[in-house]
């Protein structure tokens, strides 16, 4: 397989999850702060220009790191990564919805990559702000949720 990714981004999660697996796969790394992610070789892998992405051995490309996650755990099912009840996996795709839309997407994209969402420097802390907040509040929510399952 070959996968794209970025050290250090949201796409580490998925790496850790093929070493794991012990998955044979290639690594090719998109530049972000260069616009790798938009360049159109780049972009006829993934046209939604966000890594991480997983080419497949059928040649099919799969993006969104709950997918991604979803799809090596239930194809190594020896692995063990995937709970079998319908309450327990309804709470695995709980929390990894949360964690990717909301901690990553709401969270954190406002400190790594405030300019997104706020051109002009002046505008950046009452961006980086609510992302702030937004880390708080759901490090602690599901700090309680795996309290929880302890
Ligand atoms: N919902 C996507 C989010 C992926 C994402 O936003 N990745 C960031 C890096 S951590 C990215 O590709 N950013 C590029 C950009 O937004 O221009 C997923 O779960 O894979």
């Amino acid at each position: 397989m070959k996968f794209y990714m970025t050290p250090g981004s949201c796409s580490t999660g998925i790496h850790i999850t093929l070493e794991e697996l012990n998955e044979n796969f290639e690594v090719y790394i998109v530049n972000l702060p260069t616009g790798d992610h938009f360049k159109a070789d780049y972009v006829a892998i993934n046209p939604k220009s966000t890594i991480p992405a997983l080419v497949r051995k059928d040649g099919s490309t799969l993006t969104e790191v709950p997918a991604i996650a979803y799809w090596l755990a239930r194809t190594h099912p020896r692995a063990r990564l995937w709970p079998e009840t319908p309450e327990l996996e309804a709470r695995a795709l709980e929390t990894m919805a949360y964690v990717a839309g909301t901690v990553h997407g709401q969270g954190f994209a406002r400190i790594f990559v405030t300019q997104t969402f706020a051109r002009s420097p002046e505008d950046h802390p009452a961006v980086r702000k609510p992302g702030r907040d937004i880390i708080d509040k759901s490090f602690a929510i599901l700090n309680d949720a795996l309290c929880d399952e302890a």
